[in-house]
């Protein structure tokens, strides 16, 4: 069809919530050339250890999509675990360029609550609908943050741009694109109290991306 999913419509009511996410003042420092590089360092060492988390998340939506679904999804899904290979990787090479040790790391308080909440979706009780919904949304803040950073006008610097292009990359936007329309076929068929927790899952990303950001930013 070509009217608006269930996902876009909830961007008219929590419009406030999803900007503060995206445009947050750590990115927007980032865009600026403002950024302070102690800042950048604490988020690098923070979203390593977060990633490594996401790749048990994402396991655990790959087993619901098998569980629940035809099948169809299975690829795009198990394209996104693949790549999270390729972006543990990326963060022990950045790490080094930064002296970053990220051996040293521990998490931080934001960090912890959030990989809390990405454990709580290995309980076969939470629906494949709203875990694909918590995977889009949870993607689609750092697509539409660092996106942000490498248009037009920017300042970012240029020891920053990797970051910024690996999810604000066209690429990386159409791979958001296609797991948007996943979650709005599954919630067109989903019934109502599986639609309404996964509006609030949607929301409790943007709570905690928005506390990741405030952490990375301030010393906490
Ligand atoms: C905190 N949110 C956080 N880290 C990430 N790497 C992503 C989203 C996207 O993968």
């Amino acid at each position: 069809g070509v009217e608006a999913g269930t996902t876009a419509a909830w961007m008219a009511p929590h419009r406030g919530m999803y900007e503060r996410a995206t445009r947050h003042p750590f990115t927007v420092s980032i865009r600026d050339g403002t950024v302070d590089p102690a800042a950048f360092r604490r988020w690098l060492g923070q979203d390593y250890m977060f990633v490594k988390e996401f790749v048990a998340f994402l396991a655990s939506v790959l087993l619901k999509c098998c569980r629940q679904s035809d099948g169809s999804d299975m690829e795009i899904i198990l394209g996104g675990l693949a790549s999270l290979s390729d972006e543990l990787s990326w963060f022990k090479k950045e790490a080094e360029k930064w002296s970053v040790n990220l051996a040293e790391v521990s998490p931080l308080k934001s960090n912890t609550e959030y990989c809390r909440f990405l454990q709580s979706f290995s309980e076969p009780e939470i629906s494949y609908a709203v875990a694909i919904t918590t995977f889009w949304i949870i993607e689609t803040v750092y697509q539409d943050s660092f996106a942000f950073c490498i248009e037009e006008g920017n300042k970012t610097p240029p020891e920053l741009l990797g970051t910024c292009q690996r999810w604000g990359s066209p690429e990386f936007k159409q791979y958001c694109q296609s797991l948007q329309r996943i979650a709005d076929r599954c919630l067109a068929d989903a019934p109502a109290d599986a639609v309404k927790s996964a509006e609030e899952a949607f929301l409790r990303v943007l709570e905690l991306e928005i506390g990741f950001w405030d952490m990375s930013s301030s010393q906490s």
